[in-house]
C-alpha cells in the first residue's frame, strides 16, 4: 500500500513515443519474457497469474499507488456492472454477451495526421502491454480494484500523431441496437460518448484496457477495448470503444448530455464535493459490508493533480 515517488513504471517519454521502439515492440516483449527487457516495457515487476490468458511478457507494474490493494473478486465485479447499452441496472452481465467483438476495428480520425481504421489485434501487437492493478470509484458511491491488462493510452496518442491544434480526444462506444436494444431509447443521447484533454490522455496513468484478471476482457466489462481513468469517476471510463477523434473543440459526452449539472466534464473525484443529490465523501467497496472514506482524486492526487493546479475552486473540476 506504499508509494515511493520515483517508480520503475515512471517510462522513459523516449521509451514510450519512440518510432524505432514501436516498429519493435514484439522483439521487446520476447526481451522482456526473458527477463531482459522488462524495465523497457515499463517497469514489469511481478509476473502476469500462472492462468493469463495473455502472453508472460505482460508483467504486473507493482509501482502504481495501490499497486498492493485487495483484489475485489472477480465473481462480484463481473456481475455487478454499469453498462446501460445493456440496461439501466447492475445485472447486465448476461445480456451484454450479445455483444459482438470479433471482428472489431478501431477507428482514429480528425485533428491526426492520417485517419486509420485499425483492427483490435494488430493494435494490441503494437502496444506495450503491462498489468496495472487500479481502483475505480463509481459516481454513485461504490468502487472496486482490478487487475487490469492493457496499454498506456499515451502511446496510443503518439502512434495517431495528432495534429498541434487537437487539445481534446473524444471516444466513441459501438452504436448497433440489434446487439444493444437499449440504444433504441430515443431519449438517451447514444452512442456513449466521452471527452477528456489531450493533456489528461499522455498522463501515465490513463490506460486502454483489452484484459483484466488474466483474462481477455470479458464483454460486460467493456470488450475488446475500454478506457481506464482512475482518478476520475467511473462514467468517464467508457467502454467498447470503437471511434477516437482528436479535436480542437471538447465535445459533450453522453451523461453531460442527459445531465450536465449532475455530471460534468472533468469529473475528478473529491469526497468534498458532493453530487447533487448524495454525498461523496465515503464509498461502499463491492464485495464488503463498511462503506471507507473516499480520497481525493481516489488516492492518485500525487500522479493527476499538477494537471488541474489553479482549477481547485471551480466546482467543474469535480463533478
Ligand atoms: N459504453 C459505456 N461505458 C461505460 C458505461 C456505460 O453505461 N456504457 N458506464 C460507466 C460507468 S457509470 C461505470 S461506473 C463503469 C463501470 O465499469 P464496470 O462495469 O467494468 O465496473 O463503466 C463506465 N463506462
Ligand atoms: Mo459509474
Amino acid at each position: 500500500m506504499h508509494y515511493h515517488r520515483r517508480e520503475s513504471w515512471m517510462m522513459n517519454e523516449n521509451q514510450a513515443t519512440d518510432e524505432h521502439l514501436f516498429v519493435n515492440r514484439r522483439q521487446l516483449m520476447v526481451g522482456a519474457a526473458a527477463g531482459v527487457g522488462a524495465g523497457l516495457i515499463g517497469g514489469a515487476a511481478l509476473a502476469a497469474p500462472a492462468e493469463s490468458q495473455f502472453s508472460p511478457a505482460i508483467g504486473r507494474a507493482s509501482g502504481f499507488p495501490h499497486a498492493s490493494t485487495p483484489i475485489t473478486p472477480e465473481a462480484i465485479n463481473s456481475t455487478y456492472n454499469n453498462f446501460y447499452e445493456f440496461g439501466s441496472s447492475k445485472s447486465i452481465s448476461q445480456e451484454a454477451q450479445a455483444l459482438k467483438t470479433d471482428p472489431w476495428t478501431l477507428t482514429i480520425d480528425g485533428d491526426v495526421e492520417q485517419e486509420i481504421t485499425i483492427d483490435i489485434d494488430t493494435l494490441m501487437s503494437r502496444m506495450p502491454m503491462q498489468e496495472r492493478v487500479y481502483r475505480h470509484r463509481c459516481v454513485e458511491g461504490w468502487s472496486m480494484v482490478i487487475p487490469w491488462v492493457g496499454f498506456p493510452l499515451k502511446d496510443l496518442v503518439a502512434m495517431a500523431a495528432p495534429l498541434s491544434k487537437a487539445r481534446y480526444v473524444r471516444f466513441e462506444t459501438f452504436y448497433d441496437t440489434e446487439t444493444a436494444p437499449e440504444q433504441k431509447a430515443s431519449w438517451l443521447p447514444w452512442p456513449y460518448t466521452e471527452s477528456i484533454t489531450i493533456n489528461e490522455a499522455t498522463n501515465d496513468l490513463a490506460m486502454l484496457v483489452v484484459g483484466a484478471y488474466g483474462k481477455v476482457l470479458h464483454k460486460q466489462f467493456g470488450a475488446p477495448l475500454r478506457l481506464h481513468l482512475p482518478w476520475k469517476y467511473g462514467f468517464k471510463s467508457i467502454k467498447s470503444i470503437s471511434r477516437i477523434t482528436f479535436g480542437t473543440a471538447r465535445s459533450k459526452s453522453f451523461w453531460e448530455e442527459l445531465n450536465g449539472n449532475e455530471y460534468g466534464f472533468w469529473a475528478n473525484v473529491n469526497p468534498e464535493v458532493p453530487h447533487p443529490r448524495w454525498s461523496q465523501a465515503t464509498e461502499k467497496p463491492l464485495g464488503q459490508d463498511e462503506r471507507v472514506p473516499t480520497a481525493l482524486f481516489n488516492g492518485y492526487g500525487e500522479q493527476v493533480a499538477g494537471m488541474y493546479a489553479g482549477m481547485e475552486g471551480d466546482r467543474a473540476t469535480w463533478f
